[in-house]
């Protein structure tokens, strides 16, 4: 029986995993190889960076394995988070440890941006919703010093893939979450670039290399990186991207929630929208898999949970995200809730502060435990999925029928069904682990192991994953609920 094995390196702001896939009579099955932590490092000046060196270590590490354990690995891919990159020198040394898209350097860029290059000719460009992180702010903030060093500016998996290859590519589901890429003609777009050098001396068009589409065969490892050379595959490299070729969808008509750190709400595409009404609700138009647009809505996602988690943790309490959702569904049903997307929640530190003082604002009160502290982040999510599916549709045009939530957040059993009730859809939840599956079903493509366009590869998808499904009506929180507790932000 042919059998083919794949390894994917999939590393979200929390947590980074190499997963092995073994793709055999149309399935695939993971197995975990290495899986370890990740956070952004606050620096001694109190700047906020990643541990580059580590995360490249541990992806080496994790595919050492799973070649170990399947001495014929047909390939290696990588995604990551969104927008961060790192400079390599001449000699292809990175300059410094990548900068943390939650440092507070760009506090105020958008708009000092925006003075001399309007909001609206960069979103009819680039189609990239604002977020003070995104990299053309980034760059924008970093200033004119470093870069006449700097040979080559990659972004974070095109940066661990020239660390295995000596290649340097950016691949264009990653490039279209710098707000630097022309998005109708999926290449760089030359007036934000002149417009980076002329007005914050960034050489951006002298340092950014090729683009490449996901499924580019890259090269081999170089020699000593593994124990033999090993293709390496430009896959969809932003998390999300991989994430959406993941859905098990059986039909067009669906929405996703990438629901990890981040909650990635939105719709499959075949051409960004980029109307002014689009602009104003802030939607994104990200590059896809197959020449297809993510349109989508960026919701603050269980990084709200995460930090409260880690306050507890602080105060020697204990809690797994099993645990927390017991606690949760105990907890009264939209007791409080707030605007999740508040940017003040974006930065690391006093979460339930924060929490607490938004909800102050708008006349509520939290109750600090964290059965109610939970309660309110996951109600708060369902409701703000809620906005961005109907928005996302009306403003495409796309209906859907489903919710197809993929990702860690997927096992999160109350959140889904409190997604059911608050949008009236049935949720299909799983896989888990989807953007590795769809990294790993990129690479099975560009080795010829599966023929077909992202059909076929769902097919796979829905082939290799357990789902659980939720359907609305279930909790008794009737709609007009719902419409009451959003009225309250
Ligand atoms: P990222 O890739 O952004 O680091 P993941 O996709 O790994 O994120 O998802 C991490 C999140 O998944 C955690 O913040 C947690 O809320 C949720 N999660 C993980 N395991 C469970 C579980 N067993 N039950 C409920 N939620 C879980
Ligand atoms: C999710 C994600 C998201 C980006 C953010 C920086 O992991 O890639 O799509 O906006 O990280």
């Amino acid at each position: 029986m042919t059998h083919h094995a794949f390894a994917a390196a999939d590393l979200g702001a929390s947590s980074g995993r190499v997963m092995l896939g073994r793709l055999e009579d149309g399935q695939i099955t993971l197995e975990e190889m290495h899986r370890f932590e990740n956070g952004p490092v606050r620096s001694r000046d109190g700047a906020l960076h990643w541990a580059f060196d580590e995360l490249a270590a541990a992806v080496r590490e994790g595919f050492a394995r799973a070649l170990a354990a399947e001495p014929e690995l047909a390939s290696v891919g990588i995604d990551t988070w969104g927008v961060d990159y790192g400079r390599l020198d001449a000699e292809g040394r990175l300059l410094e440890q990548p900068w943390c898209y939650r440092d507070g350097r760009t506090d105020g860029v958008p708009e000092r941006f925006f003075a001399d290059f309007p909001a609206d000719r960069l979103y009819a460009e680039t189609g990239a919703q604002v977020q003070q992180f995104n990299t053309v702010f980034q760059l924008a903030a970093s200033g004119a010093e470093g870069w006449d060093e700097t040979e080559t500016l990659l972004f974070i998996p095109d940066l661990l893939n020239y660390g295995l290859t000596s290649v340097a590519a950016s691949e264009v589901t990653f490039a279209s979450t710098a707000a630097v890429l022309d998005v109708a003609a999926r290449q760089w777009s030359e007036a934000v670039l002149a417009h980076l050098e002329s007005r914050y001396g960034v050489p951006a068009s002298r340092v950014l290399p090729a683009l490449v589409e996901p499924g580019t065969v890259l090269g081999p490892t170089a020699d000593g990186v593994l124990a033999r050379p090993v293709p390496v595959v430009a896959v969809g490299s932003h998390d999300t991207a991989s994430a959406v070729v993941s859905v098990p969808a059986t039909t067009e008509r669906f929405a996703y929630i990438s629901s990890g750190t981040w909650s990635l709400v939105g719709l499959e595409l075949a051409a960004p929208v980029l109307t002014p009404e689009s602009a104003a609700a802030n939607f994104t138009n990200e590059l896809g898999v197959d020449g297809t647009v993510r349109y989508l809505k960026n919701v603050m996602g269980l990084w709200v949970l995460q930090e409260c988690a880690r306050t507890w943790r602080e105060a020697d309490i204990e809690i797994s995200w099993a645990e927390l959702v017991d606690l949760a569904a105990d907890a009264p049903a939209l007791a409080c809730v707030v605007d999740i997307d508040d940017p003040r929640l974006l930065k690391p530190g006093n979460m339930l502060g924060r929490l607490t003082q938004l909800a102050r604002e708008t006349g509520q009160s939290l109750r600090p435990d964290p059965g109610a502290v939970a309660r309110c982040i996951l109600d708060s999510l369902a409701l703000a999925y809620r906005d961005a599916i109907r928005s996302a549709c009306a403003l495409s045009g796309h209906a859907v029928d489903v919710v197809h939530i993929v990702g860690g957040g997927s096992q999160n059993q109350l959140l889904c069904q409190l997604t059911a009730e608050a949008t009236g859809l049935p949720v299909v939840a799983g896989p888990a682990e989807g953007t590795a599956l769809g990294n790993l079903l990129v690479q099975a493509r560009a080795v010829g192991a599966i023929e077909g366009g992202l059909d076929a590869l769902r097919r796979v998808a829905i082939a290799s994953s357990d789902v659980r499904r939720y359907r609305p009506g279930v909790l008794p929180i009737p709609a007009h609920r719902w419409d009451e507790a959003r009225s309250r932000f």
